[in-house]
């Protein structure tokens, strides 16, 4: 597999504008709550860590997957510069996997189409839990570190463009 032994969540912070005014909003997903809060960890360790103030990220917790579409589209009307979407949909014995997947992935993408604050698509859709496991802070890295700095390179092309 093209990841296979790759770690994809390094970041040259020297290559990132500073955070230090922006406002992110964090919306995660309850479902897999062992893998959503590792990724919500990786990715507020890494706002902290581009200069974002601690009382300048918001998190909301939604039940599942699905409802992180309705999640962001509040979220964006908080006053934030952007906001992540975390969620982890695990393969099951039925088609629901296909459906949440196409629903959040549609639904973010429309939200970015249509409004004007970026948000992240951290979600992560897995056929093992072994595999959401290695995403969420194991041997692939944590893709929260990889939605944080989306979030701050995203927030400043929006101020920017
Ligand atoms: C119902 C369901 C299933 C089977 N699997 C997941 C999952 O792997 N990850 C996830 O985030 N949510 C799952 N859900 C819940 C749906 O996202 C949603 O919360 C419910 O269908 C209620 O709308």
């Amino acid at each position: 597999m093209a990841t296979d032994g790759i770690n994809l969540s390094g970041y040259d912070k020297k290559t990132i504008a500073s955070g230090a005014k922006q406002r992110i909003g964090i919306v995660v997903a309850e479902w897999n709550s062992d893998i959503t809060s590792a990724l919500y960890k990786g990715a507020f360790d890494t706002l902290i860590d581009l200069g974002v103030q601690p009382t300048n990220i918001i998190k909301w917790d939604v039940p599942g997957s699905f409802e992180l579409v309705y999640g962001a589209k509040k979220m964006q009307e908080q006053m934030v510069n952007a906001v992540i979407a975390i969620g982890s949909v695990i393969q099951g014995e039925t088609k629901h996997f296909d459906f949440v997947c196409n629903a959040v992935s549609q639904g973010i993408k429309d939200l970015n189409v249509n409004r004007e604050t970026p948000v992240i698509f951290c979600v992560l859709t897995d056929d093992t839990k072994q595999q959401a496991i290695d995403r969420s802070g194991g041997k692939h890295g944590n893709k929260g570190v990889e939605a944080a700095v989306a979030a701050v390179r995203m927030a400043h092309l929006r101020s920017n463009a």
